[in-house]
């Protein structure tokens, strides 16, 4: 089998977003509705389970603010508010405050130079995506991706697999000529869920996620000077996620 691409997910996998952009984000744009819901880091790890932004405040209120009459336009405020907070959160993201993975960069720049195709595929807004990689990748680095598929494009979200059967599709290619990248269960339970052989690097919010399935679970991709910790998964031996490693991963 010959590696031919690899498929990456955004929110905790190429950058720390949900606790560096997102949460802070929603926050602010709950502070600006004049609204008293505040998501501090432990409440936010519980709501993590539901992904997409809209979902998780719907399940917020259903779950955690049985004292909010929904409004007869609920689902009208509901999206103003998250359409704020992606405004929000591009603000952020534009000052720089949301810093790629350890070994994300270097480990793209040496899947394109090995001549690999590259996929996102993601929960997240379209226009979260393009403006991380814009500030924390570089101008112009949307175009590294040959499919770009996030948010509402797929009539399931994660942990469905919709997502990245989207991106196969518009790749023409067999989840067997790919390697997906995640950081989630939910994310984890998508890709397998595509047929896709998964590398999982945990964050704070995916530590104790099942990651059954995952062909690995690594600490992060690593970097010559900083070693990843091995998790779960085959000892290969490589203290960083190279393509060489991927490629033999690939055949495991
Ligand atoms: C994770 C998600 C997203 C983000 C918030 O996506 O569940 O919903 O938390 O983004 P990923 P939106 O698949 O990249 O891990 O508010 O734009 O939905
Ligand atoms: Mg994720």
């Amino acid at each position: 089998m010959t590696l031919h691409a690899l498929l990456f997910d955004v929110d905790g996998t190429l950058a720390d977003t949900e606790r560096d952009g997102h949460r802070p984000a929603f926050n602010q744009a709950f502070a600006d509705a004049g609204l008293d819901w505040y998501w501090d880091a432990a409440l936010y790890g519980k709501l993590l389970t539901v992904t997409g932004g809209k979902e998780r405040i719907k399940h917020y209120i259903d779950h955690y603010r049985p004292d909010y009459s929904k409004p007869g336009n609920f689902d009208e405020r509901v999206s103003e508010l998250h359409q704020a907070k992606t405004r929000h959160y591009s603000a952020l993201a534009a000052r720089g405050g949301i810093p790629l993975r350890t070994g994300v960069k270097r480990l793209l720049d040496e899947a394109r130079a090995a001549g690999l195709r590259l996929a996102i595929a993601t929960t997240t807004t379209p226009e979260n995506v393009t403006v991380l990689l814009e500030h924390s990748l570089g101008p112009g680095t949307q175009d590294w991706f040959e499919v770009i598929a996030a948010g509402d494009i797929v009539p399931a979200k994660k942990p469905a697999p919709d997502i990245y059967h989207y991106a196969l599709e518009k790749m023409d290619l067999d989840p067997a000529d790919c390697l997906a990248f995640e950081d989630s269960e939910n994310g984890l339970r998508a890709s397998l869920g595509a047929g896709l052989k998964t590398l999982v690097t945990v964050n704070d919010y995916t530590l104790d996620h099942d990651f059954t399935g995952a062909a690995v679970v690594l600490s992060d991709l690593g970097e010559p000077d900083a070693p990843n910790r091995l998790l779960a998964g085959p000892d290969l031996g490589r203290p960083f996620i190279d393509v060489a490693y991927l490629k033999a991963l690939h055949q495991v």
